[in-house]
């Protein structure tokens, strides 16, 4: 049985929005192939897998999380071929392909799902249908099975007047949850990795993967949204096990998206003892700035609760052999220096860039790096809502109206919240279109493209690109950070999160590293300073720190590793 921080330790995983990476063709849309033109910047910044977000055929409701047909590529990306040069000339860098597969959901476009329409019997079940009362109709189709919500926005059921029944999809209506209790739709999905895993692909994302098992008897949900009775649901771990094991997955990496989970499911999701994937993203951290848990209502990031959740996932997972993947932000999330930091000027926007990449490289786990991340790229500001394309946030801005906002003040909050801010073009250089396109981009493009960009970050070695590689390589050549121990500290400060690594006997560097990250636009007292000073630093955003009475004491936004 493979230790994960063997196994993983020393890995950087490398996230590309296909849509937004690179367009090789000039519609205005990232293709495969603009994958391919890019890979030697992405060697040259060290990352080891690439985990790429769907390109499989799809009418693109929700950029290709809604997918019609899991074995062939959407042409608006490419080709077979080219993922097979894609795939080979990948390999010849020494870097892995992640794909992700969408499970818990097909589109309505789906050839299943379209039999199921038809009445077929088989496939409809292969999805949540669920009889409606006798006599309800398009015009009045009663009440839905339960009172669940979509993660979009409205009722998570949708009617089928043709078939009298209804049938339910956790995010839009054109995504409708696949029905896992049903062994030949398994059996399916397992043919779909083994198909891709035949195609040489090193691993798998899996979306959403811990809502897939709903419960025998469906109820209302008197407190919340539903999700209480599917999430982590019943057979959730027998049948990722079961996927694992057919699908011939088992010491590939695996990554498993878990909404709203629990430390101890993704212990049995990650640890190698149970067979199922080996690595979870989890999503807590990310909500320290929704008030009252409310991703629709703004508050600023609670600095307190990020640590305490940092800290209870970090030693959790450790302590019961579970493996984290490491994230700031993905093709859902706000950038985290707009969102964690402060991007008004520009030395406050450099070390908030660089802050967050070094707490997120130097914890316990694999670390993820989303496209632009490595550049310090940055929310757009938006100043209009007709600037957004994405079904949720045009849902909602809806929704807040309805609920009583003003546009200006829907308007606000989706410019914190919305799931475009990460996923405008990566920035190239600083040329019209970002060197993105040569067409028109699908969505705009931050104006600040013109200093935050590829062509002059990698030629700079005071850059965040620059200091991104300098994160990856550091993890390569020390054991501490891919395999050391993990202890938060209690810092003096609630604005400055604190953690040790420690490696008894580390064959080489340092075996022992204390982080200090002050996550703030003031200076703030670190930890007691004594010890300190027989450490090295070993990576800094800023020299900006001194001692104080026996204080270290941070600058703004400074990040800090000490080395013993
Ligand atoms: O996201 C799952 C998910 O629940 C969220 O990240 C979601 O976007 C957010 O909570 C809504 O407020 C995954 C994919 O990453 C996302 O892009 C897809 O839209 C979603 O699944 C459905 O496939
Ligand atoms: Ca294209």
């Amino acid at each position: 049985m493979q230790d994960r921080a063997e196994q993983l330790g020393d890995k950087v995983v490398y996230q590309i929005y296909i849509r937004s990476f690179n367009d090789s063709n000039g519609d205005g849309i990232g293709d495969i192939r603009g994958i391919t033109q890019r890979l030697d910047y992405l060697k040259g910044l060290g990352v080891d897998y690439l985990w790429i977000t769907p390109f499989f055929s799809s009418p693109q409701v929700d950029n290709g999380y809604d997918v019609a047909d899991y074995r062939t590529i959407e042409p608006m990306y490419g080709t077979m071929a080219d993922f097979d040069e894609l795939a080979r000339e990948a390999g010849a860098r020494g870097i892995g392909l992640m794909l992700d597969m969408v499970f818990n959901h097909t589109s309505t476009s789906h050839a299943w799902f379209q039999r199921a329409l038809a009445g077929d019997p088989k496939y409809l079940a292969y999805y949540k249908f669920v009889d409606a009362a006798p006599g309800a109709s398009a015009k009045d189709p009663g009440e839905p099975p339960t009172n669940w919500l979509s993660k979009f926005g409205g009722s998570a059921w949708e009617y089928v007047p043709s078939l009298n029944k209804w049938y339910l999809h956790l995010f839009d209506t054109s995504q409708a949850d696949l029905n896992w209790d049903n062994p030949e739709v398994r059996r399916e999905l397992v043919d779909v990795v083994r198909f891709w895993k035949d195609r040489g692909v090193s691993g798998f994302r899996f979306d959403v993967v811990n809502l897939i098992s709903k419960p025998d008897h469906l109820e209302d949900d008197d407190e919340g949204d539903g999700r209480r009775f599917y999430t982590d649901g019943p057979h959730v771990h027998e049948y990722i096990r079961e996927l694992v094991r057919e699908g011939g997955l088992d010491g590939m990496v695996t990554v498993g998206e878990m909404s709203s989970t629990s430390i101890e499911n993704c212990i049995r999701y990650s640890a190698p003892r149970y067979h199922e994937l080996s690595q979870t993203f989890s999503f807590h951290h990310l909500k320290v700035d929704y008030r009252d848990g409310d991703k629709w209502a703004l508050a600023e990031p609670n600095i307190a609760a990020l640590r305490d959740t940092l800290a209870s996932w970090q030693e959790g997972m450790t302590a019961g052999g579970g493996w984290n993947a490491l994230f700031w932000s993905n093709h859902d999330q706000p950038r985290p220096n707009s969102r964690f930091g402060d991007c008004s000027s520009e030395e406050a926007w450099r070390r908030s860039s660089e802050l967050v990449g070094t707490i997120n490289h130097l914890m316990r786990g694999t670390p993820y790096i989303y496209q632009g991340e490595e550049l310090g790229m940055t929310d757009p500001g938006f100043a209009s809502i007709d600037e957004y394309r994405d079904v949720e946030s045009l849902n909602y801005y809806q929704i807040l109206q309805d609920e009583g906002k003003t546009p200006g003040e829907a308007l606000r909050i989706i410019g914190r919240r919305s799931r475009d801010n990460g996923r405008t073009p990566m920035q190239w250089d600083e040329s019209k279109h970002a060197g993105f396109t040569t067409g028109t981009p699908w969505i705009g493009i931050p104006s600040n493209h013109t200093t935050v960009n590829a062509k002059a970050e990698v030629r700079d070695p005071e850059s965040v690109w620059s200091y991104y590689r300098r994160l990856i390589s550091l993890r390569k050549e020390t054991p501490v950070i891919q395999r050391g121990s993990v202890h938060f500290l209690d810092a003096l400060s609630d604005k400055v999160i604190a953690f040790e690594r420690t490696l008894d006997d580390a064959p080489s560097g340092p075996a022992r590293l204390v982080v200090l990250c002050n996550f703030s636009g003031t200076r703030q007292p670190a930890i007691a300073s004594d010890g300190l000073a027989e450490g090295s630093l070993l990576i800094a955003n800023a020299r900006d720190m001194h001692e104080e009475e026996g204080t270290l004491v941070l600058g703004p936004w400074v990040a800090a590793v000490f080395a013993w």
